[in-house]
Formats: structure tokens, C-alpha cells, sequence
């Protein structure tokens, strides 16, 4: 009797539910490195680091410009990751086949691009969906990057699928010989995903290690969810610890700690045809895209205004060199924009090109 009575009050309260905890802002991540007063790289170096960090500032603004004034129909970039991706650009082996470094990259690559050489217009292209866009003759966002000269395998819009395909050209690299290695990059919320997961498996067999540089690019957010709500690590290099592989999480926001650090982690895979595995933190300085408003994020650091302080306070560079530098990189970039708006759209008897299916320039459909 008691025990059916007991029975009765539980089915009228029903399972008892815990609450998923209320979405909140990430608290920051403490700077793995200070930002110290050495500069312990070649001055002209850093220099040259600080003029590409500018440079795809400013294409990356004049993009999002673009974009709100209707010469683009979506944005997507990398302003906040400059301090990382510049190093990045500057170490990979440029150039195609499998002697070279294949990239694996994920869209918000620009400022590697541009250390490596590229031209900034293909991206103002690709944004505007002008038949000149170099990366996908007009069908794809920005950010979208592919480059067959230099092994840059097409950017997917599906995150992380990059993550299951770097083991692949890392096999074939390491099956050839010589030292090229693959790199594949994406963001701290992706890693939930499976892909990274078959990554970490693929690269790290024993006796059979692939020459793969994994990279995470740690901005805290995966679209709007933050971070404490998809990982329960605080530190996503310590995932590959589990896969016996070399790790490190880095500051992204000090460009000489990114170039030192991922100088030694490239000369390791290079050298011991090894995974790597590295998380860098860094700031979505204007928010995941224009989906969410491509508006200024003032609460995060930012790490152009950070290092021109300190390469200030060493005497390498002065206030108005600064100012001279971003206002020549808008010019140019204003005056692209300009050349751009009036490039014409691929026509439409092209679109069947570049698809597998048919022969080039007809519809596979017979129609
Ligand atoms: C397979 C897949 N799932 C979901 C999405 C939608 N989506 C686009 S970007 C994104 C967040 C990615 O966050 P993170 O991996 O941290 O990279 P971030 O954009 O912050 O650099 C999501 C969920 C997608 N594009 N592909």
C-alpha cells in the first residue's frame, strides 16, 4: 500500500530534469606566452610580419566593406588570427605535388595567403562572384581558397571534413620521400566532430606516423555556442597526448611566439615524418561572419594594435610608420575594389563547368 502510494507520487512528479546551464560568454583564456619585451627574431622579419598582419587586416575589412554595401552576398575570414596565420604562410614549403607541403585549410586563412605571396584581389573576386575569381571562378564564399600550384586543396563549406583528409596526403608524402609534410587547420568547435577524431587515429599508428601538422585555431566559439559547452578539455592539444603525439597549446595573438613555436613543430614533422599537434589561441575579431553581423568585437584582444606596441617600445616602428602602412594597404585595396565592381559574372553557359560529370562546357543532362 505504502509502496504503491510511494509509486503514484513519483509517476505524477515525472523523471526529475536537469536543466542544460544557460548559455554564457567563455571566460578568456589566460595568454599561454606574454607578450614580452624581447623580440628575439631578425628585425626585418618582424617587420615583414607586421606589413602582411596589416595588409590582410585590411583586406578582410574591405571584404566585410564589400559585403555591407551589396558587392558580395556572404562573409567569412580570419581578422583576429593574423599573428598565427602570418608565421603559418611564411614556413610552409610552397608548390605542387607531393615534394611540397599540402594545406588543408579551413576559411579563415587569408592572412596564410598572403605570406605566402597570393595577390589579395583573388579574394575580393571571390567575393563579389566575378568570373575572374581565382579560386572558384564565382560559385563559392569567400574564403574559400584552393590553389593547385601550391597544393591548397579546396576550402569546404562542411566544417572539418579537412581534418579526414590530410591523413591521406600525408600517406602519399610519406610513401615519396623527401620532407613535405601536410597541414590541416580548423576551429576549436569542429574538433567535436568525428573527422578530427579519424585524424588523430590515422596519423599517429604505430611505426606507421604520418608527417601531418594539426592545427587548432581556438577562438572559443563554434558559431554562437561557447567553447565550455562543446569540449570538456580545457586544452584541446591534450586530446593528442591520448594518441601518443607531440602537442602544444600556443598563444595565436603573439606573432613571435607562433613563429617560434610552429617553426619547431614544422621542423619535427618535417624532419621526423611525426604528427604534431597544435591549438592556438586567437580572437574572432568580427564575429563568426556576416551571419552574425560582421560587426567589431571590442571585447576581444587584438593582436595588430598588441605587437605594434611592442615593436614601438624596441624603436623598430613608429606610430605614424604604422599609420602610413594601413592607409597604403586600404588604398590599394579601396582601388581593387573599385577594378572589381565592374568585372562581369560567369555566364551562364558555363555552369556546367569544372563538374565531373560530362564534358566540359555541356550539360551533362542533354538539355
Ligand atoms: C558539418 C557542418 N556542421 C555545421 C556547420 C555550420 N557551421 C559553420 S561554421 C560552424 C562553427 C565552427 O566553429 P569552429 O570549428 O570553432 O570554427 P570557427 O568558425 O570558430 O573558426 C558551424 C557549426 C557546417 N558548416 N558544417
Amino acid at each position: 500500500m505504502a509502496r504503491d502510494a510511494k509509486k503514484s507520487s513519483a509517476a505524477k512528479k515525472g523523471p526529475k530534469v536537469v536543466p542544460a546551464p544557460a548559455p554564457s560568454a567563455p571566460p578568456k583564456f589566460k595568454a599561454v606566452v606574454t607578450h614580452s619585451d624581447e623580440l628575439p627574431l631578425d628585425k626585418e622579419l618582424l617587420l615583414s610580419m607586421h606589413d602582411t598582419m596589416v595588409k590582410a587586416r585590411v583586406l578582410e575589412e574591405r571584404l566585410i566593406a564589400m559585403y555591407k554595401t551589396g558587392h558580395g552576398y556572404f562573409w567569412i575570414g580570419g581578422p583576429g588570427e593574423e599573428a598565427f596565420n602570418v608565421p603559418l604562410g611564411l614556413l610552409i614549403k610552397k608548390g605542387a605535388g607531393p615534394a611540397f607541403d599540402y594545406l588543408h585549410f579551413h576559411y579563415r586563412q587569408s592572412a596564410t595567403l598572403l605570406a605566402m605571396g597570393e595577390d589579395p584581389i583573388g579574394a575580393l573576386r571571390q567575393m563579389k562572384n566575378t568570373a575572374s575569381d581565382p579560386y572558384s571562378g564565382g560559385r563559392n564564399f569567400a574564403g574559400h581558397f584552393s590553389k593547385k600550384d601550391w597544393n591548397i586543396v579546396p576550402v569546404s563549406s562542411p566544417i572539418e571534413v579537412q581534418y579526414g583528409m590530410a591523413p591521406g596526403t600525408a600517406l602519399v608524402q610519406k610513401r615519396f620521400g623527401g620532407d613535405g609534410i601536410s597541414i590541416v587547420t580548423g576551429g576549436d568547435a569542429g574538433t567535436a566532430e568525428g573527422d578530427f577524431a579519424s585524424c588523430l587515429v590515422w596519423s599517429s599508428r604505430k611505426d606507421q606516423e604520418l608527417p601531418v601538422l594539426i592545427i587548432v585555431t581556438n577562438n572559443r566559439w563554434g558559431i554562437s555556442t561557447p567553447f565550455d559547452q562543446v569540449q570538456g578539455v580545457e586544452r584541446i592539444s591534450d586530446r593528442g597526448v591520448a594518441f601518443g603525439m607531440r602537442t602544444k597549446t600556443i598563444d595565436g595573438n603573439d606573432p613571435i611566439s607562433a613563429y617560434l613555436e610552429l617553426k619547431e613543430a614544422f621542423e619535427y614533422v618535417r624532419t621526423e615524418r611525426k604528427p604534431y599537434l597544435v591549438e592556438a589561441r586567437v580572437s574572432r575579431l568580427y564575429g563568426h561572419s556576416s551571419a552574425s553581423g560582421a560587426n567589431f568585437a571590442t571585447s576581444e584582444d587584438d593582436c595588430i594594435p598588441l605587437f605594434e606596441a611592442r615593436l614601438e617600445k624596441a624603436g623598430l616602428l613608429s606610430k605614424a610608420q604604422a599609420k602610413a602602412i594601413r592607409e597604403k594597404y586600404t588604398e590599394e585595396l579601396a582601388e581593387m575594389a573599385r577594378q572589381v565592381k565592374e568585372e562581369p559574372f560567369p555566364e551562364p553557359s558555363t555552369i556546367w563547368d569544372h563538374v565531373f560529370h560530362g564534358e566540359q562546357g555541356k550539360d551533362p543532362l542533354g538539355e
